[in-house]
């Protein structure tokens, strides 16, 4: 493969990991030093029962490798799942940015994306309360670039100087590290509280979209306003978007605490196990493309990232695809050590004013300083380009390059003028923005408005997404310790939405603040999770719970239409092993009751069988199971006998998303379109459901 190719295959940097994988097979144990080592279960001594020899370099290296294993943890999105992928540009970009790889639609550019939490430790659990990092490094032939955002497209704070406050305020809190991966407690709130432009993040951070159902499920964002730059040098702002193609998907809160608990790799376990049976995740990046002008008739500053641009008033253009189609060999190499910086961009892309922005440009390189030990770490297989890397930077820990020739300066004569500067053409140059001004430690007044993006972001949820975000506050503030910060909250409540503070005040038994006018807002739906298009079932989790004397018939025909739309069905049983069915055959478990519950799952399904229904009614876990996910608005389907198990359940086939043969149409095409819906959230005794 010629260098100039380099970055434009899918593959391209998978194969240049491969130079630095290591491979065991048919290969006998050594030292670092290469030295065959023939026995590593005793240390070497004088005698039987003497003392351990310092002589044992063997001993020394292994025990002085594993006392070193360890590498500083992120001090954010400290927790975090990677893939390899690709990304295809759908057509040329040229009339909006020269960058190489949104040129043609032949080029697959290489990524390795990073998703995350934000507040919670190494190993937290996946399902928490919080913002999801969705960072991407592509490898294009111009070098790396790297989109290093969120599944929100605001922020908490304007300027990055506060962001240590932030961070601060919601990790746990310094006297007795407490909680773990979790907003709900006093600094947190005390900060927003006291913080007016951390209004619009905190309902992002309330409402559903805090709670995603897979990294798959869930969009992502630039945050910023970026820029585009053709090659005329003509600047317009950008605003990245990616689209999840399977639609935004979210869990509810009573089944994220308990997934914390159960199974605290949940996110990891999706992403992981999608990759390994085909169901790559694929996004859509989508651009809000806003020229010069248009940027001041939007009523807010676009350099304020506490702001959104509508898509209905700017529409996300579509223009590119990104599949995850390869888990990495080894978490460390990869997600561990992979290093995103803001700062990495390729000739056709620039950075704004914005504030938040200006800082993390310093904060990303100087992070992994430490976290990765030195200055090298662009040096780290997983951080490498693939275009070509020559310059004079040298030395340094942990280096690894061999820079061959004396010149190690520029300009030179000693090394023929080498490596020599790129023409203007291919260079990256910045954007010659005009810029002049006094010196001031100042906020923009056109970043003054804290209040009515939060009250559009509200007021465009639907009314049960609206519930859980006054239920999330509630849950939130309840347990806050400190009255007056939970009064403090609600006033600025008050300053967003009427509605809002007056409900969360009532379930904290504060009284009602005083009324505000409301913000003259447009809602946009494209907020909305629940607005937002639900196309198919892929790769949705169906459980089946049955026992001896299953009806197989009912299984195999709802099983097989559940996969030929691309969804995944496991047959729960009280125990491994294979179920009798009433037709006399054997039916294979996939997962005993003790090892998994319905918060594993999407939807249920019981099929009839009179035998296998009458065991699940004496069985509490599987009326559980039912109820739980009944109580989680899940889809609930049952066919002949089956529906027995619902009745005894108290659950009756009418219910919004419960779905029984005796409903007279057909059963697969409702209970499918039931799954493809996700949640039914009109089920309106979910209160007196003891589960
Ligand atoms: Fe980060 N952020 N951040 N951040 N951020 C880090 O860099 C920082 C912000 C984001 O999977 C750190 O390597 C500052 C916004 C992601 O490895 C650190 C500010 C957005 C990741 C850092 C912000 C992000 C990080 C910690 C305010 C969405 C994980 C470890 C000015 C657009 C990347 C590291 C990964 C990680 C600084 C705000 C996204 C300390 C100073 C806004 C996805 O450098």
């Amino acid at each position: 493969m010629s260098v100039r190719d380099l970055g434009s295959d899918q593959d391209d940097k998978v194969k240049a990991l491969e130079a630095a994988r290591s491979r065991p097979e048919g290969m006998h144990l050594t030292t670092d030093q290469g030295i065959p080592v023939s026995h590593t279960d005793d240390s070497l001594r004088p005698g039987p029962r003497g003392p351990t020899l310092l002589e044992d370099f063997h001993l020394r290296e292994k025990l002085t490798r594993f006392d070193h294993e360890r590498i500083p943890e992120r001090v954010v999105h400290a927790r975090g799942s990677g893939a390899h992928g690709y990304f295809q540009v759908y057509e040329p970009l040229t009339r909006y940015t020269k960058a190489k790889f949104l040129q043609d639609p032949s080029i697959k550019t290489p990524v390795f994306v990073r998703f995350s939490t934000v507040a919670g430790s190494r190993g937290s659990a996946d399902t928490v309360r919080d913002v999801r990092g969705f960072a991407v490094k592509f490898y294009t032939q111009e070098g790396n670039f790297d989109l290093v955002g969120n599944n929100m497209p605001v922020f908490f704070i304007q300027d990055g100087i506060k962001f240590p406050d932030v961070v601060h305020a919601v990790k746990p809190e310094p006297h007795h590290e407490m909680p773990q991966a979790a907003s709900a407690h006093d600094s947190f709130w005390d900060f927003v509280s006291l913080v007016p432009e951390t209004a619009h993040m905190v309902m992002w951070v309330m409402s559903d979209r805090a709670l995603p159902r897979s990294y798959r499920m869930m969009e992502g964002f630039g945050v910023h306003t970026f820029r585009f730059i053709n090659a005329e040098g003509k600047s317009r702002f950008v605003k990245f978007h990616w689209k999840p193609l399977l639609g935004v998907h979210a869990l509810v809160w009573d089944e994220a605490q308990k997934l914390a608990g159960k199974d605290p790799d949940f996110h990891r376990r999706d992403l992981w196990e999608a990759i390994e049976t085909g169901d790559y995740p694929e996004y859509e990046l989508g651009v809000q493309i806003i020229e010069e002008e248009q940027a001041a008739t939007l009523g807010f500053d676009l350099l304020d990232a506490t702001k959104l641009v509508p898509e209905e008033v700017v529409p996300v253009k579509r223009v590119g695809k990104l599949v995850l189609h390869r888990n990495p060999t080894n978490f460390f190499a990869e997600t561990e050590q992979v290093a995103f910086c803001v700062q990495n961009v390729v000739p056709g892309i620039d950075f704004t004013n914005d504030p938040l922005m200006q800082a993390r440009l310093f904060s990303y390189r100087d992070t992994q300083l430490t976290r990765l030990g030195g200055p090298n770490f662009a040096e780290i297989p997983i951080n490498r380009p693939l275009a070509p890397v020559h310059n004079h930077q040298q030395d340094g820990f942990h280096r690894h390059t061999i820079d061959a020739g004396r010149a190690n300066y520029h300009p030179n004569s000693l090394g023929g003028g080498c490596p020599f500067l790129a023409s203007m053409q291919q260079g990256f140059t910045s954007y010659p923005e005009r810029v002049e001004g006094e010196k001031l430690r100042i906020r923009s007044e056109s970043f003054k408005d804290h209040f009515s993006q939060a009250a559009m972001f509200f007021r465009s949820q639907s009314e049960p997404e609206r519930n859980h975000l006054v239920d999330a506050c509630r849950f939130e503030l309840g347990k806050v310790e400190r009255k007056e910060i939970r009064e403090r909250v609600v006033k600025l409540f008050a300053q967003i939405d009427s509605e809002l503070a007056l409900r969360v005040a009532e379930g904290l038994g504060l009284p009602p603040p005083a009324p505000q006018k409301p913000h003259a807002v447009t809602p946009s739906p494209a907020l909305s999770i629940e607005t937002s298009p639900k196309a198919s079932i892929k790769s949705r989790r169906v459980a089946v719970l049955a026992a001896d004397g299953v009806s197989a018939a009912d299984l195999a025909a709802v099983k097989q239409a559940l996969l030929s739309e691309g969804a995944q069905v496991r047959v729960v049983s009280k125990r491994l092993g294979a179920l009798k069915s009433a037709e006399g055959n054997a039916i294979e478990v996939d997962k005993c009751a003790l090892t998994t519950s319905s918060i594993e799952y999407d939807a249920i399904f019981v099929p009839g069988g009179a035998a296998s229904v009458d065991a699940l009614v004496a069985q509490g876990d599987a009326r559980h199971f039912i109820l739980e996910a009944y109580r989680h608005c899940k889809p609930i389907g049952a066919t002949n006998e089956g529906v027995e198990l619902l009745r005894a359940c108290g659950i009756d086939g009418a219910r919004p998303g419960v779905v029984t043969s005796a409903g007279g149409a057909s059963f697969v095409a409702s209970f499918i379109d039931a799954i493809r819906r996700h949640r039914h959230w009109g089920r309106d005794d979910l209160q007196a459901i003891p589960a």
